[in-house]
C-alpha cells in the first residue's frame, strides 16, 4: 500500500492537532499519524524540535515535497492551497477566513483551551486566572455567536479553513466549563460542520497511537 502524502505528528488530546486531522478528514485525505507523547516530553526531544521549532504539536509533514509545517492555522491554509479545498471561493473570502483564524488565537483559543486544561487537570492556575479566561472565553463565544446569526458558515456559502479552525476550539468549550445553551447560532453552525461528509470528533479521527502505512 502506498504511504499517504501527509504524516501528522500530534496527540489526540490536543485541539490544534484535531484541527489539522479534521481538515484532512473533511478533505478526504488519508494521513499517517505519529504520536508525540507530551507527557514523556517527546515534543522537546532534539530530533523533534529540529523539525518543529516551537517544540509543540502539531507538525505536518508533506511527503510529496519534504516540507515540515507547524502552527495549525498556517497548516490549514497550506492544506487549503495544496488540496484546492476550503480556502474560500474568492480573494475576499480568503481574507475574511484569515481574519477569523488570526482572531482565533488572539481571542478565542487561548481562554477556551486554558479553561479546558484546568478542568481536565493538565494545567494548574490560580482562581483569578481561571476567572479571567472564563470572562474572555465568554466574550469570544458571544462574538462568534453574533457573527453566525443568519449565516451558515463563517465566510461565504460553504465551509472554509476558518470553520475548521474555530470548530477545533468551539468543540472544546463545554469541556472547559462553558455553556453553549444560550448560543443557538453557534450550536447550529457546529451541527452543520458535524454533518459534513468525513467529519468526526477527535476520538474518531485522531489515532491514539502511531499509525504508519506499512
Ligand atoms: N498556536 C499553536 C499552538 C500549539 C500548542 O499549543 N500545542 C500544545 C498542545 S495542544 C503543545 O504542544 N504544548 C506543549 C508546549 O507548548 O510545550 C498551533 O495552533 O499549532
Amino acid at each position: 500500500m502506498t504511504a499517504p502524502r501527509f504524516l501528522l505528528h500530534g496527540i489526540w488530546l490536543s485541539g490544534p492537532t484535531y484541527k489539522v486531522a479534521l481538515f484532512l478528514a473533511l478533505a478526504g485525505e488519508p494521513f499517517d499519524f505519529e504520536l508525540v507523547n507530551l507527557r514523556e516530553g517527546a515534543h522537546k526531544a532534539p530530533g523533534y524540535v529540529a523539525r518543529q521549532r516551537y517544540g509543540q504539536v502539531p507538525l505536518l509533514e508533506d511527503r510529496s515535497n519534504g516540507r515540515g509545517l507547524c502552527q495549525a492555522a498556517s497548516i490549514l491554509e497550506y492544506l487549503a492551497d495544496v488540496t484546492g479545498k476550503m480556502g474560500g471561493a474568492t480573494l475576499d473570502e480568503r481574507i475574511r477566513a484569515r481574519e477569523w483564524m488570526f482572531w482565533d488565537y488572539d481571542r478565542f483559543a487561548v481562554p477556551i483551551y486554558r479553561c479546558r486544561g484546568v478542568k481536565l487537570g493538565f494545567r494548574q492556575a490560580p482562581e483569578e486566572a481561571v476567572a479571567m479566561w472564563t470572562a474572555e472565553g465568554e466574550a469570544a463565544l458571544a462574538v462568534l455567536d453574533g457573527h453566525l446569526q443568519g449565516r451558515d458558515f463563517l465566510v461565504g456559502e460553504g465551509p472554509t479553513m476558518a470553520d475548521v479552525d474555530l470548530y477545533g476550539v468551539a468543540s472544546y468549550a463545554e469541556a472547559g466549563g462553558f455553556s453553549l445553551e444560550a448560543r443557538p447560532a453557534l450550536r447550529a453552525w457546529m451541527a452543520r460542520i458535524e454533518a459534513l461528509p468525513g467529519f468526526g470528533p477527535p476520538e474518531a479521527i485522531v489515532p491514539k497511537e502511531t499509525r504508519l502505512t506499512a
